[in-house]
């Protein structure tokens, strides 16, 4: 775990610190492996302003607790953690000093695949909520945009192994993004971690 080279994002009424090579290769490469075989990968169906759709990427979710969480119309129910999902959470827990109950793991299978502009600021994650996101896999851009403020925007590339954390305001003020690609590329594991008490 390298926690030295962190670099802040320095976001207008937001605090983002990226991680760049938070896993080593070796941890990086096993995870997504393991992930990516032994999760129970699902395609949910979405409704967002009204429009039904399946969601453009895989999902699954991960709690010490019973708490559900929903978004876009869907109550994702908890498994509980085990093998690399509970070593990479303790890992997170004990770099940046803080426990998290829940985890959201997403699968973009290629370039298609992508999540929309969103804020995670569901009411079960509380005021200003922490997010610290792991990447594994495929490199790909994330997107951040202010919510009011059209000239402040920024994106960055999530390496494999990296970690990206969002607190303070982040969730207030900005919004974040992971387009589709046109781009040639192959699955991506991303997981949120995140209270939800
Ligand atoms: O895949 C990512 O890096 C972002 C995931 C995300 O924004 C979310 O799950 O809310």
């Amino acid at each position: 775990m390298l926690f030295e080279s962190a670099i802040n994002l320095n976001l207008k009424g937001a605090n983002v610190i990226y991680y760049p090579n938070f896993f080593n290769t070796i941890k990086a490469n096993k995870y997504f492996e393991n992930l990516l075989n032994n999760i129970d990968w699902k395609q949910d169906t979405i409704t967002v302003y009204g429009k039904t759709y399946l969601q453009p990427r895989l999902t699954a979710f991960y709690a010490t607790n019973k708490n559900t969480y929903k978004y876009s119309n869907i109550t994702m129910q908890p498994n509980a953690f085990d093998n690399d999902l509970l070593e990479i959470k303790k890992t997170i827990e004990e770099a940046l000093k803080i426990n998290f109950t829940s985890c959201l793991a997403n699968l973009y299978r290629n370039g298609d695949d992508s999540n929309g502009w969103h804020a995670d600021n569901e009411k079960e994650l509380g005021i200003n909520p922490i997010i610290a996101s792991v990447s594994l896999g495929a490199e790909r851009i994330f997107h951040f945009k202010h919510k009011t403020d059209k000239s402040l925007k920024t994106k960055l590339i999530l390496k494999h192994g990296s970690l990206l954390l969002m607190q303070g305001e982040t969730q207030s003020n900005w919004l974040h993004q992971l387009p589709k690609t046109k781009k040639t590329i192959k699955n991506r594991i991303n997981l949120t971690f995140r209270i939800i008490a």
